[in-house]
């Protein structure tokens, strides 16, 4: 199939007005890698248009769902109307484990304000005080994490006061976040303050010393639909320690011990790189980007940390752990491979999974035609190296940049400079840099940053892609249309995908959507008679 992506991207865009077609054309790009090694520019991380159907959540969803959810025993109280609770149960398949049945969860309660008009007009701040005070004589947590929506920014609310006399009062650790859902224009800006509270308020409060010889924390690892369960059970079996996870199946007692580890593992870089980057600055902590979705990725991601470690006994232990995972992994990969080689996929997810989950695809020989995140910036894009050259847009500065200077007592460079260069020597050795979404793509494809639903409609009509990734609004409208659709998020409700087990799933799971007959028993809107592109350029 030969479709000229450009002139796809005009007919994507012909129909809006032309401000907002000329903005579009600014977020839709056709890969490109250029002699001198960048890609192209891309507009990311700006504001959806009015009436635009766009998949993105609020920064309310990125603070509370995405990074202090998943921790087991923070207890997190929403202050606001009784819609935006919805989101303070899980609705999200961040899953948890705790170690015996006496171990709190909270993760199933769902513990909201209820803000009435009376508190809008009045103020909500008595009413937050009570629901603080309840739910502490309810549960006796460790720590109580309160979440502001967009109505408490707006009547001015001080939920942080609230926090700092709760605290003193109860004698826990309570503290509160402004992360009323138009602080950002996306769930990315709740990531960024949920990072500051965690560095604030959590991590480096207990010092227990590990003797273990490799201490590891991994960042931005959620452990949706139990990847991180395959992860903290192949760390075990390379022997390798795993103070933190931010913060799949943690606990607060594990985020408040993290800075004790010797090497910083950044997952979703997207969602939590400001933890990591705040952590090597504080207490010396070196971080690096790994994945851990796709099997050869796995298998090069727990080289580089044996590599990091200089450890031979380390170094045997992941061989013989991926040689082992690797013989179960061909048994799947090289049967799916062989029936699904040259089919094509499209990825519209989050911040990173767009990324990440080409590899699994890749890896079965298919082929990513077009991707692109919902709030990625433009980093995530291009690759970090194009950080320094980005302007602070108005937006990013409602967020708070806290200042972080090294630890006067307990600063410890775990690598001298010298030792880090001397690595970085090596084959895919790098720290503090992640490459970006479109270097490892092909030319001549499309990535489109916040897909809108009408392009979603006119990209399935003019490719027809055998599997579309994306999430559950979007699902059904695509199914409609003949294409199986994959949800990233949620896995639709399997995986997990991480690791190499992870990956065995992955693959069976797309061979049955990609190779199964019934998509072709549907008949989409498009047949007959079939809009070519040929006629859609000549319109
Ligand atoms: Fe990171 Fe995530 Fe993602 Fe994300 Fe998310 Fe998610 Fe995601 Mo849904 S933290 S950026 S805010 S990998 S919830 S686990 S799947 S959009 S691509």
């Amino acid at each position: 199939m030969s479709i000229d992506p450009r002139v796809v991207k005009e007919e994507l865009i012909q129909i809006y007005p032309k401000k907002l077609r000329q903005k579009r054309s600014e977020q839709i790009v056709v890969t490109e890698h250029r002699e001198d090694g960048s890609v192209p520019e891309i507009k990311a991380n700006v504001r959806s248009s009015p009436g635009i159907i766009t998949q993105r959540g609020c920064t309310y969803a990125g603070c509370k769902g995405v990074i202090i959810g998943p921790s087991r025993d923070i207890l997190s109280i929403v202050h606001g109307p009784i819609g935006c609770s919805f989101y303070a149960w899980l609705t999200r398949r961040n899953q948890t484990r705790p170690p015996t049945d006496a171990d709190p969860n909270f993760i199933n309660y769902c513990l909201s304000t209820d803000m009435q008009e009376e508190n809008i007009v009045f103020g909500g701040e008595k009413k937050l005080k009570v629901a603080v005070k309840e739910a502490f004589h309810l549960f006796h947590p460790k720590a109580i994490a309160i979440f502001s929506t967009c109505p408490v920014g707006l009547i001015g609310d001080d939920v942080h006061a609230v926090a700092r006399e709760m605290k003193a009062e109860l004698g826990i650790n309570v503290f509160g976040f402004s992360c009323e859902g138009y602080r950002g224009v996306s769930q990315s800006a709740g990531h960024h303050i949920a990072n500051n509270g965690l560095f604030k308020h959590i991590i480096g409060l207990d010092e227990t010393p590990h003797d273990d010889k490799f201490k590891i924390n991994l960042l931005g690892e959620y452990n949706i639909g139990g990847d991180g369960f395959v992860l903290e059970d192949l760390f075990t079996r390379c022997g390798i320690k795993q103070i933190a996870t931010f913060s799949g199946n943690s606990t607060y007692a594990s985020m408040a011990n993290s800075h004790t580890a010797d090497l910083n593992l950044v997952m979703c870089h997207r969602s939590i790189n400001y933890v990591a980057e705040m952590m090597e600055t504080r207490f010396g902590i070196p971080w690096m980007k790994v994945n851990f979705i796709g099997a050869d990725a796995t298998a090069k991601t727990l080289r580089k940390i044996a590599k990091y470690f200089e450890d031979d006994e380390l170094s045997a232990r992941v061989e013989g752990v991926i040689a082992e995972e690797m013989a179960k992994v061909e048994v799947t990969r090289s049967v799916v491979k062989a029936r699904s080689q040259g089919k094509t996929a499209m990825l519209f997810v989050g911040g990173s999974r767009a990324h990440h989950y080409q590899e699994l695809f890749t890896e079965i020989g298919m082929k990513t035609i077009a991707a692109g995140y919902e709030f990625g910036h433009r980093d995530d894009y291009e690759g970090r190296k194009i950080l320094p050259g980005l302007k602070v847009d108005a937006d990013s500065r409602n967020i708070e940049e806290i200042e972080v200077v090294p630890d006067p007592e307990r600063y410890r460079a775990r690598r001298s400079p010298d030792q880090l260069a001397k690595l970085e020597g090596l084959t895919e050795m790098e720290f503090r840099d992640y490459i970006g979404m479109m270097p490892e793509m092909d030319d001549e494809q499309l990535v489109i940053d916040d897909l809108s639903h009408h392009e979603t409609e006119r990209l399935l009509e003019i490719y027809k892609p055998d599997v579309f990734c994306a999430g559950i609004k979007e699902k059904f409208a695509v199914q409609k249309m003949g294409i199986p659709c994959k949800q990233l998020h949620s896995y639709d409700y399997g995986g997990p995908y991480a690791g190499f087990r992870g990956a065995i799933n992955f693959f069976k799971d797309i061979d049955r959507m990609v190779n199964m007959k019934i998509w072709s028993y549907i008949t989409p809107p498009w047949q007959p008679p079939t809009k070519e592109l040929a006629e859609v350029a000549a319109d």
